[in-house]
């Protein structure tokens, strides 16, 4: 739409974009060591997934290396990850979890 300003300038109207924030997979990667059952209370916990959820994602990272357990914001993805990795050390498993634009 145009606005004519004091009849010289011509003021176009920006159309009400909202744009969307670019989202982030939060994804963990497949390793020989970390325990199964470890990896499924990992996506419980830090992704509030179903035991069921998180066991399926947790055979999909295990059979083909990688798998995404939930999209996000950047802050909020980067703090998955932190959190997930922080807790992995803790307990002395090498699993990694890792961000990747969507
Ligand atoms: N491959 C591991 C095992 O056989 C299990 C595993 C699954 C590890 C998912 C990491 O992100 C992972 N114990």
């Amino acid at each position: 739409m145009a606005i004519r300003h004091r009849s010289d300038t011509v003021l176009e109207a920006k159309k009400a974009k909202a744009k969307l924030p670019p989202m982030f997979k939060v994804m963990l990667l497949n390793d020989d060591y970390t325990p199964m059952d470890f990896v499924v209370v990992v996506i419980q916990q830090f992704f509030s997934l179903s035991p069921e959820k998180a066991t399926q994602i947790m055979l999909k990272v295990h059979r083909e290396g990688a798998g995404v357990c939930g999209v996000y914001p950047r802050d909020v993805a980067a703090t998955k990850v932190d959190q997930v990795m922080d807790f992995a050390k803790q307990n002395q498993h090498p699993l990694r979890c890792v961000m990747e634009e969507n």
